[in-house]
C-alpha cells in the first residue's frame, strides 16, 4: 500500500494538471471565432454565434454533468455513505482509474502490435513479389 499511494497521488495530480490545461486551451479558443465544436456545444439557436446566454446555459450544462459524475462517483464509491469521499474511498477511485488505464494502454500496445504485424506482412508480400520478379528477368 505505502509504494501504491504515491503513484496515485502523482497520476491525481497529472490529471489534474491536464484538466487545467485542456481548460485554459478552451478558453483561449472562446476569444477567437467559435470553432464548429464550440457552435455544437453552445449554439443552440444555430445562428453561428455564442451569445451570452448560451454560453451561460453551456456553462449550466457543464455543471450539471460534473454534479451528475460527482454523484455517480458517490453513489458507486461512498462506501460509508456519508456524501463524501475520504482518502480510503478516493484510493479506490485512483485505483479503478489506474487500472482503466492500464487497459486503455494494453489496447493500445495490442493495436499497435496488429499493425505493426500487418505491416511486416505486407513487406514480406512485396518481397516476395520482388524476389518472384527478379526471377522473371532473370529467365
Ligand atoms: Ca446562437
Ligand atoms: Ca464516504
Amino acid at each position: 500500500m505505502k509504494t501504491k499511494l504515491p503513484l496515485s497521488f502523482c497520476m491525481l495530480t497529472l490529471a489534474s494538471l491536464a484538466f487545467v490545461v485542456s481548460g485554459r486551451a478552451e478558453e483561449g479558443k472562446a476569444d477567437k471565432a467559435p470553432s464548429k465544436e464550440m457552435l455544437k456545444k453552445y449554439d443552440s439557436n444555430n445562428d453561428g454565434m455564442i451569445s451570452a446566454e448560451e454560453k451561460e446555459a453551456g456553462k449550466a450544462a457543464a455543471k450539471a454533468e460534473r454534479e451528475v459524475r460527482r454523484q455517480a462517483e458517490l453513489e458507486k464509491y461512498d462506501e460509508n455513505k456519508d456524501g463524501k469521499i475520504n482518502k480510503n474511498e478516493r484510493a479506490k477511485i485512483m485505483a479503478d482509474k489506474e487500472a482503466e488505464m492500464q487497459a486503455h494502454k494494453a489496447e493500445m500496445a495490442a493495436k499497435k502490435a496488429e499493425r505493426e504485424a500487418k505491416k511486416a506482412e505486407m513487406e514480406a508480400k512485396k518481397a516476395e513479389r520482388k524476389a518472384m520478379k527478379g526471377e522473371k528477368d532473370s529467365k
